[in-house]
């Protein structure tokens, strides 16, 4: 690790979530090009952190371990794209509350320990894709169980980013 790693905590999906991940990713990929995001690295972003000090990574750890958390079941059924970041994502079409008291429970606590938080409004997605852009359409529904966080470190390799977990929480 560096000494100040770039952070953020996510979802993990199971293998039985990744698998339909990766039909649905083949099948934007086929339609619109771009990078695909390969099967280990797919997530739901909950929180981004960004250069963090190494030292406060235990913190955060407990934090994750503090959270209340518990499974949610979410519905993936939706196509969309950040055009500028042109980045493709597969979300939720339909608002998930208790995905959002989850985000806004981190954030406060994040806010609480001090750690940067972002004040924007929270948009559910696993990217795809990357360097493309697509036309909102649905997609056949993916079920996902989601009972893992994880904290991950973004790390930038020759062959490409890698996301590591440094912890993993499952409920
Ligand atoms: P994404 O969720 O749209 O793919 C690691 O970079 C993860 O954090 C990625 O999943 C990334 O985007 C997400 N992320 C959220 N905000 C970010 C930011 N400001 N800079 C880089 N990545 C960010």
């Amino acid at each position: 690790m560096t000494a100040t790693p770039r952070l953020f905590i996510g979802l993990s999906p199971p293998d039985a979530v990744r698998q339909p991940l990766t039909q649905v990713r083949h099948h934007v990929h086929t339609r619109f090009g771009g990078r695909v995001v390969t099967t280990a690295n797919l997530h739901l972003t909950l929180a981004f952190l960004g250069a963090t000090p190494a030292a406060r990574t235990t913190e955060l750890v407990r934090l994750i371990d503090a959270l209340a958390f518990t499974p949610l079941d979410l519905t993936l059924d939706q196509i969309g794209s950040f055009d500028r970041a042109r980045v493709v994502w597969i979300g939720l079409s339909r608002h998930q509350t208790a995905l959002d008291t989850l985000v806004q429970a981190l954030r406060a606590e994040l806010r609480a320990g001090q750690f940067p938080t972002e004040d924007h409004p929270f948009n559910a997605h696993v990217t795809l894709l990357r360097k493309a852009t697509c036309l909102t359409e649905p997609v056949e529904t993916i079920h996902w169980r989601a009972d893992t966080i994880c904290l991950y470190e973004s790390v930038s390799t020759p062959e490409g980013v890698r996301y590591d977990v440094l912890h993993r929480r499952t409920v």
